[in-house]
């Protein structure tokens, strides 16, 4: 998978670098490209934004300054998305559908945002992170590289996000998780986990489930 993301703040985007998805980008496995939509300013200030016509507060990121940026990344199979709290909400499935694709380019509005012209122009498709405005949609993007990358083939085990919560079909959250001591704080680790009895380990998580969603998102089970 290679993800594309045109931004005024790159540098914003080097906590990618740790953890599972720095891994994966030093494997290979997926391709983070930040290009800097202010080295396509053509003027000498390198200034990418400017005033909103009919006024009003802020600034309003240029057209061809970003038309430019989308042009030097731009492929046939590339879908292009705007992180946006207009867009439709991220949820698992969306991730799921995303992780399918080959070239992704994100693209990250800043101040007032982008003018319209543009996002007419090159969009496919805007997506937000949930119901809030942010400064930029840099955050939003790195959610979405993250949680697109979880998918890409080797990446994590195939385990870890076939049973997880909110997955293809999966409308329950997870059950709790226990690691040594076996007692802690005076509390001890459910006995049945410690039985060896793979079917009665599955089955009381199973009910785990179902009890911690009917208690905490008690909606999921109206899907
Ligand atoms: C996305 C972007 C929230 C989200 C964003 C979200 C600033 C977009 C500016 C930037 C525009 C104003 N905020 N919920 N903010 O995913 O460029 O909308």
């Amino acid at each position: 998978m290679k993800f594309d993301v045109l931004t005024l703040f790159p540098e914003m985007f080097s906590s990618l670098n740790e953890s599972i998805i720095g891994k994966a980008i030093e494997r290979d496995l997926i391709n983070i490209n930040l290009i800097n939509i202010r080295d396509f300013s053509k003027d000498k200030h390198k200034n990418v934004d400017d005033t909103p016509y009919g006024g009003g507060a802020g600034m309003v990121i240029r057209p061809d300054v970003v038309y430019d940026a989308y042009n030097s990344v731009k492929s046939d199979e590339a879908k292009v998305i705007y992180m946006s709290p207009q867009g439709k909400v991220l949820n698992q499935n969306k991730v799921i559908e995303l992780s399918k694709e080959k070239h992704l380019i994100l693209l990250c509005g800043h101040y007032e945002g982008i003018d319209q012209r543009v996002l007419d122009e090159i969009v496919d498709e805007e997506i937000s992170i949930g119901d809030y405005v942010l400064t930029g949609g840099e955050i939003p993007a790195m959610v979405l590289i993250d949680s697109v990358s979880r998918y890409i083939e080797g990446v994590i085990s195939e385990e870890s996000t076939s049973e997880e919560s909110f997955s293809n079909g999966n409308n329950l959250l997870e059950y709790p998780q226990y690691t040594r001591p076996e007692v802690f704080n005076g509390v001890k680790v459910p006995e049945v986990l410690i039985s060896g009895h793979h079917e009665n380990i599955r089955k009381w998580r199973e009910e785990q489930a179902l009890q911690i969603t009917k208690k905490k998102r008690p909606e999921l089970l109206e899907k």
